[in-house]
């Protein structure tokens, strides 16, 4: 009989980290990026302060579920002008890549005008910015983790009114983007109103494996996570997805917080075992862990959810 519930399961401690965790007082800690760095796992968590600023924080652990976040945001200095992009800066995904680490985060102005910025680290203690990679109005932005055809290729979502249609792009050099093309997904009843990426692809023999996230409008939005699969070589090719969702807001701090009913996930880590460790961001406050088997969302991919999974 197939079990109850959904491809991830939650670790029975969850949250694994909420706003009682800072040292000082914030609004709320919630959609992490995630990465391991030697023996340290590292989450890059969206810090909301007392005055509702965002800014990006490190957060440590030895065991990949207690972490301990530094009190002082990353430092990324920059010029007056860059500055004015950045009043926010949030939903940080890190890719491993050529012996460092990139991040491309949202910046976001006092308003609502949000684009893609670019950091580099190598000891996530000092941070290097990069050029901007994206044009504003874009958000839900991660690099590949390998150069692909010789060229670092980078998926975005740019957003015009209702429309939010993600692309995969291509750089020489991390500067100058372009050959964009469209990924397109079968889009499932969940994911209607819109969906973006979750954590950096993470490769396997079978392809890129790919989290997303997928909006449905009830009265509010609700927020769920599903997987895709996409051809390693052409990564525009969706050749697997899974039509059901993975993980679904059930339990309190899923459904109550700042953005009710909303999981959703820019962090995950793939374990030498095959477990797929998914720090998700729950409600918009909070951060929670999911885990899942590599192989059974790959299954899910090829196959769909079958009724008889063990
Ligand atoms: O509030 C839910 C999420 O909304 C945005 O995601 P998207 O652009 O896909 O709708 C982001 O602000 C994200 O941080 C937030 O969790």
């Amino acid at each position: 009989m197939r079990l109850a519930g959904e491809l991830l399961k939650r670790y029975p401690g969850n949250p694994i980290l909420t706003w009682k965790d800072l040292p000082y007082h914030v609004n709320a800690v919630y959609n992490p990026g995630a990465v391991k760095h030697g023996d340290e796992y590292i989450l890059v968590p969206r810090v909301e302060d007392g005055r509702r600023d965002n800014r990006l924080h490190i957060a440590r652990s030895r065991d990949g579920i207690h972490f301990t976040v530094e009190p002082e945001p990353i430092s990324l200095p920059g010029s007056p002008e860059d500055l004015v992009w950045e009043k926010h800066q949030y939903d940080a995904r890190v890719t491993p890549l050529g012996g460092a680490y990139y991040i491309a985060y949202c910046a976001q102005t006092t308003g609502e005008v949000v684009r893609i910025g670019l950091a580099r680290t190598h000891d996530f203690r000092t941070f290097e910015r990069l050029p901007f990679a994206t044009q504003p109005w874009n958000r839900n932005c991660a690099l590949f983790p390998e150069k692909i055809g010789g060229l670092y290729a980078r998926l975005d979502r740019p957003m015009s009114g209702s429309d939010a249609i993600t692309f995969i792009t291509f750089s020489p050099d991390l500067v100058f983007w372009g050959r964009s093309r469209p990924l397109e997904l079968e889009v499932q009843t969940w994911m209607r109103e819109k969906w973006g990426i979750g954590p950096p692809p993470i490769r396997t023999d079978e392809g890129w494996l790919l989290i997303i996230h997928g909006v449905w409008l009830a009265c509010n939005y609700v927020y769920r996570l599903g997987v895709v699969l996409l051809d390693l070589e052409d990564p525009c090719r969706v050749i697997g997805q899974c039509p059901e969702f993975i993980l679904t807001p059930r339990e309190d701090y899923e459904r109550c917080g700042e953005v009710p009913n909303c999981v959703f996930a820019n962090g995950a880590i793939l374990e030498p075992d095959g477990e797929l460790k998914v720090y998700y961001g729950a409600a918009d406050t909070c951060i929670g862990l999911a885990t899942g088997h590599v192989d059974e969302l790959i299954d899910a991919c090829k196959n769909g959810i079958r009724p008889g999974r063990p």
